[in-house]
């Protein structure tokens, strides 16, 4: 089964409605999770690309091997390490079967798909990308597939290429002619991207591949949760995705790939059990799969992804699939219906996943809001940055969507996006309730967001410096103008959430006529007070109007965006001497 074909449009079976035939309450009971209750509100989990959630038989299974099994593998005689042992080889042949591996000697248990890929780009392309050979990677990859391959071609002055994409968020294939050729030596393409949901033919970029003798790692990380993948219909030589998308634990993945590669490559990682002999002059490598399993593996997490996997076998798993994908069309026509917001990722092969964005909120407060409501998501530019410097966003809103998502819940979703587009145009908390996002944002942050002080460029400023949030894409261009150790005037410019941008505007208002060395004691005195959780220290009286922050204390990544300002005036500062306005050639 293809995932391209499990998903494809018009005319594809996927749009049409077989509802009824998925019993998602009955499917939703198998996740306790899924019954909480969180800040008073009926949970919606919608970051599923994150992470899935477990079934009770996951966690069960995991309870009991701590119960009655722990031990090390591979290492006792006794009855608990030899049961051990046959428990995690059990998995390892779940795991086979369920993406139909020819061996499980293919199958190299691991953290998950970073260490899955890091080992192909370690050990593979170590051995065999020399200088002048090229590396080719899509427009779309999680960071997991570019700085690895980044690393590696630095490394041995090799180049890597890339596959461009079209603003729909499709692969542009027109060049794969001339892309894959006699210098390449592996491609590495995700199947589905975790921040635009497109599903990329692997199929055709496979078979070209192989045409030109090129081998290709496809990063199935988000692919496997929403369709069978069958690697050898696949023909795919590496297959890397983790176990916690799976609905199994964190902490384990695998790297699928052929037996002639493996039993050709040099161990990513040396140690204990990986070994056949050791002496002090050589040692001698143990057979596959064992000669990358370095050290003590993750062995209840390995059982506990075989028994995500007797879960997803016990369950309509193509149902289940369709469902998905039901509830994606649904939302998504009904986010196209309340206008104003831009779906980024628009190809006609779409996993269930919805990035947004809208106009005059950042996605970091979309994403507050949303929690307010109950409304789990993930919000940030989802280690994929070169995504979106494409789609010129700072960063998106991701809704990611679950086969025990239903349809109320896309309703509920629609709802409350609905109410936080109110909330953005009229500043009416009418339809908010929520205590916490009248704490959070509060009139005077929402004022400084929408009448930023000192909110323009300053070319005449003697200094400037960026700062970026890396967690959620915020950017800030910060000016200063310095003399005798006095700041005569700070001015910022950027694309900031409300929390940084108001925190800038604040810290602009209170800078201006200040020494550098009191600036730098009110940063000292701002972040002293709100780290160290010592809400009796937070008073007006030294802290000034920053006394607002006070109701996000309690959250530390929104009070990185309220430090993003200030922390980049004191790296300023302390560059002070070395930079200056004209040195920077900024675009604002
Ligand atoms: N994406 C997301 O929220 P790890 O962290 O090793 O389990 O998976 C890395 C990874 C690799 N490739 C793709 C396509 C991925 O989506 C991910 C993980 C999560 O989108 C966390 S950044």
């Amino acid at each position: 089964m293809n995932l391209r074909s499990i998903f494809s449009l018009p005319g594809g079976g996927s749009r049409q409605n077989s509802a009824g035939s998925f019993n998602v309450n009955r499917i939703r009971k198998d996740f306790p999770i899924l019954g909480l209750n969180i800040k008073g509100k009926k949970l919606i989990y919608l970051d599923n690309a994150a992470t899935t959630q477990k079934p009770e038989l996951v966690i069960r299974a995991i309870q009991d091997y701590y119960h009655n099994l722990n031990s090390n593998i591979n290492r006792g005689v006794h009855y608990l390490s030899e049961h051990a042992t046959l428990a995690y080889e059990n998995a390892r042949r779940k795991v086979r079967e369920y993406i139909n591996a020819q061996a499980s000697h293919e199958i190299i248990f691991l953290r998950g798909a970073t260490e899955a890929i890091n080992l192909v780009a370690y050990s593979y392309g170590r051995m065999n990308i020399k200088e002048g050979d090229e590396v080719l990677i899509s427009a779309m990859e999680h960071h997991a597939n570019i700085v690895p391959w980044q690393v590696v071609c630095r490394e041995k002055n090799a180049r890597l290429r890339i596959i461009p994409m079209d603003s729909k968020g499709d692969l542009i294939l027109d060049d794969l002619e001339n892309l894959i050729n006699e210098k390449t030596r592996i491609v590495a393409v995700v199947q589905v991207s975790n921040s635009l949901g497109t599903i990329n033919p692997v199929k055709v970029i496979i078979d070209k591949a192989h045409e030109k003798g090129v081998p290709v790692l496809i990063d199935g990380s988000q692919a496997i949760p929403h369709g069978k993948v069958d690697v050898q219909e696949l023909d795919c030589d590496f297959y890397a995705f983790s176990g916690h998308k799976l609905y199994g634990p964190t902490g384990i993945g695998v790297l699928y790939a052929k037996s002639r590669f493996l039993e050709a490559m040099e161990p990513y990682q040396t140690g204990g059990d990986m070994i056949k002999l050791v002496t002090f002059e050589k040692t001698t490598y143990n057979d596959l799969p064992y000669k990358f399993e370095a050290g003590t593996q993750n062995i209840e997490g390995a059982i506990g992804m075989g028994y995500a996997i007797d879960y997803l076998n016990s369950i309509p798993f193509e149902e289940a699939v369709r469902h998905e994908h039901e509830l994606l069309f649904y939302a998504e026509s009904r986010i196209r219906e309340l206008g104003g917001i831009e779906i980024i990722g628009q190809s006609e092969h779409k996993a269930p996943v919805i990035s947004l964005v809208m106009d005059g909120l950042h996605p970091h407060d979309i994403g507050t809001l949303l929690d307010a409501e109950g409304i789990a998501i993930r919000t940030g530019h989802h280690c994929t940055q070169p995504v979106m410097q494409f789609f010129k966003v700072p960063a998106t809103a991701r809704v990611s969507i679950a086969f025990y998502n239903t349809k109320e819940e896309m309703d509920q979703l629609v709802l409350s996006l609905k109410k936080i587009m109110e909330f953005k145009m009229t500043g009416s908390r009418q339809n908010i309730q929520s205590e916490k996002i009248n704490e959070i944002y509060q009139e005077a942050i929402m004022e400084h967001d929408r009448n930023p002080h000192n909110f323009k460029a300053c070319f005449d400023c003697s200094h400037s410096d960026e700062g970026f949030n890396p967690f959620c894409g915020d950017h800030i261009v910060l000016y200063l103008d310095v003399e005798n150790n006095l700041i005569r005037d700070i001015t910022f410019q950027g694309e900031l959430c409300a929390i940084a941008k108001s925190s800038a505007s604040i810290m602009t208002d209170m800078l201006k006529g200040k020494t550098l060395k009191e600036a730098e004691g009110l940063f000292n005195r701002f972040y002293g007070a709100f780290s160290s959780g010592n809400n009796s220290r937070i008073t007006k009286g030294n802290l000034g109007d920053l006394t607002i922050y006070s109701s996000i204390q309690h959250s530390p990544a929104r009070m990185k965006c309220a430090y993003l300002p200030w922390q980049t005036m004191t790296n300023l500062i302390s560059h002070i001497g070395t930079l200056t306005a004209e040195q920077h050639n900024y675009e604002v």
